[in-house]
This record gives structure tokens, sequence and C-alpha cells, in this order.
């Protein structure tokens, strides 16, 4: 499916024709990047008649914390983030985590690094920007773009060959941009941020998926301004800090939380140096808001 909606999508035939097809009920709604069996339903229209088994979904939460799915079968989940917008605190971690839950492999792209970051923004957002070093330490591949200047989009492009990848990240942060430079055939529509604001303007408004000539596929979607997730274990919380996973087990309690517990083997690597507090601070705060 490159495109779906209530009750009507847009599939990739073989040949690579695009066609418009129609939802059954009883089979269920296809989200953007899941493979269908189309039927003719009449003599211009195509309906779905079966959805293949997903390899994984990626999802987000509403205000309720209800699990949206927002796309299926993917490979990578690139979490753009760009000194304007300045991403709101957590947020990097509220997408790793909902990455590492869901089995997918991250890619953290700073996007619009012509842009100077201003020492008197917003001093959590500036400080994402200052990890980034830390997040290579970690293992995460953090690759540097611009859509309008050197080092451009160069670095992207070995790293989504061939495989099905999906733009993630705040409204704004120039995930569409990104897609016109790497396909240049497209012209998908992007949005200037609002002035009063400093915010994107969700320009994009459905999620969408785009073919690459030399293999692969890549989906847009559609911005937010906070990554909600769903309610979780504390043990897949405290698994989304991928530095936390070689000590989990060593707690003195096996339902630790790693907050105020005596003999947590987390809290004694924080106060002994290997693992970074911002991260740990971090992990305290999700958990707050999990409860
Ligand atoms: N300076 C600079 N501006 C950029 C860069 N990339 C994108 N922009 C601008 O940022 C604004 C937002 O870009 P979009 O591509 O629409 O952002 P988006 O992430 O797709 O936003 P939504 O669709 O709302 O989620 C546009 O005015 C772009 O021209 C960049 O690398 N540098
Ligand atoms: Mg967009
Ligand atoms: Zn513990």
């Amino acid at each position: 499916m490159l495109v779906s909606y209530g009750s009507q999508g847009v599939v990739l035939l073989p040949g690579g024709r695009r066609q418009r097809c129609k939802f059954r009920r009883k089979v269920g709604r296809p989200y953007c990047g899941d493979r269908v069996m189309v039927g003719r339903a009449d003599h211009d229209s195509l309906v779905v008649e079966a959805i293949l088994p997903r390899r994984n979904t990626f999802v987000r939460a509403d205000e309720r914390q209800r699990q949206r799915v927002i796309a299926a079968n993917l490979d990578q989940v690139v979490i753009v983030i760009a000194a304007r917008p300045l991403p709101s605190r957590d947020l990097v971690e509220r997408y790793l985590l909902a990455v590492h839950s869901l089995g997918i492999e991250p890619l953290i792209v700073l996007n619009k690094t012509d842009l100077p970051v201003a020492a008197d923004e917003s001093a959590a957002g500036a400080n994402v920007l200052q990890h980034m070093p830390d997040y290579q330490a970690l293992g995460y591949t953090v690759l540097r773009t611009s859509c309008k200047a050197a080092p451009g989009i160069a670095a992207l492009r070995p790293a989504l060959k061939g495989r099905t990848s999906i733009l993630v990240g705040q409204s704004g942060v120039g995930k569409s941009s990104l897609i016109n430079q790497l396909l240049p055939d497209l012209d998908i529509q992007t949005g200037a941020l609002s002035r009063a604001t400093g915010k994107g303007t969700h320009t994009t408004t459905s999620t969408r998926l785009y073919q690459f000539t030399d293999g692969g596929f890549l989906i847009d979607s559609p911005g937010v301004w906070e990554y909600g997730i769903w309610k979780l274990d504390n043990d897949e919380l405290a698994a989304g800090f991928r530095e936390f996973r070689p000590l989990l087990g060593q707690c003195r309690f096996n339902n630790c939380a790693h907050a105020s517990e005596p003999d947590c083997a987390i809290s004694q690597a924080v106060a002994a140096g290997h693992i970074l507090p911002w991260r740990y601070q971090s992990y305290l705060r999700l958990l707050a808001q999990n409860r």
C-alpha cells in the first residue's frame, strides 16, 4: 500500500503502476507499507482481498494511550530532528523506546545543519542537539544533513538503500524536504515554520510510501509535536535504554523500577559513571509519565 485512507487507498502493482483501491470491512483496513492481494471490484476499481501477515508495525499512542499504527513492514525508523524547531525534551528517547520495543532499527538524522543553534534557546531542546556524540557513543548512528547547504543529504542515501524506512519527527524538521532531495522526480509539498510559534505547520497530512528506483522504499509521515508512548511494562521501558540492558536482572528486587530501590544495578552504574546521568534522568521522567 502506498497510502491508506479510511476506506480506500493507492496500491503499487508489480509492474510499477499505481492504482486506487477500496477496502472491505471484513478484510480490515490496510496500513501504508502493507502487502496486499487485490482483485477487481468492477471495470475501473480494485479491492483489497487480503492483507499479508505483517513483519512489524510502527505505532504512536493517542491522548488516551491507545496505539495507532502509522506504517507496517519496516526495516528502519529514521528519527529526524533539527535546530528549528528544537526537539522537545525526551523526544528522541521516546522514539528510541518505541523503536526498540517494536524490534526495528533506529537511525538518527540531524537535519538543517546549516542553521546555527542560538545559545539562548530552550535549554532542554538545545541539550538534545548537544547529546548527539553521546548517542553515537551508545552505538546509534547519527547522520548530519542539510537540504539547503553542504553537507547535503549524501550521507543518508546509502543508509536507506534496499530497505524500507520511515521518516518520523516533529512537524517542520524537514522530512518531506529530505525525500524531495532523495527522489528529485517528486515534488512533495513542504511548509515554512510558523512565524509566531517557530513550530512546523503540519504540512504532510497522510503517511505515504515512495519507491527508490535502485531498490528500497521510503515513507513520509505527518509530523508531530510530541510523540506519545503507550503504556509499557517497567521491563520494556528499561530495555528501551540500550546501555541498561546488560544490567537488567542484576538488581536486588526482581521488579526493580530502577528509581529509588536499594541495591539497584542501574543507579549504581549511574553513580559509578557507567551510565550517563542525563539518560538516567530521561528514563526517570518517562517512568513517572508511564505510571
Ligand atoms: N535551513 C534549512 N531549512 C530546511 C532544511 N530542510 C527543510 N527546511 C525547511 O523547513 C521547512 C519545513 O520542511 P518540511 O520538509 O515541510 O518539514 P516536515 O518535517 O515534512 O514537516 P511536516 O510535513 O509538517 O511534518 C521548510 O520551509 C523547508 O524548506 C534544511 O536542511 N535547512
Ligand atoms: Mg512533511
Ligand atoms: Zn534497579
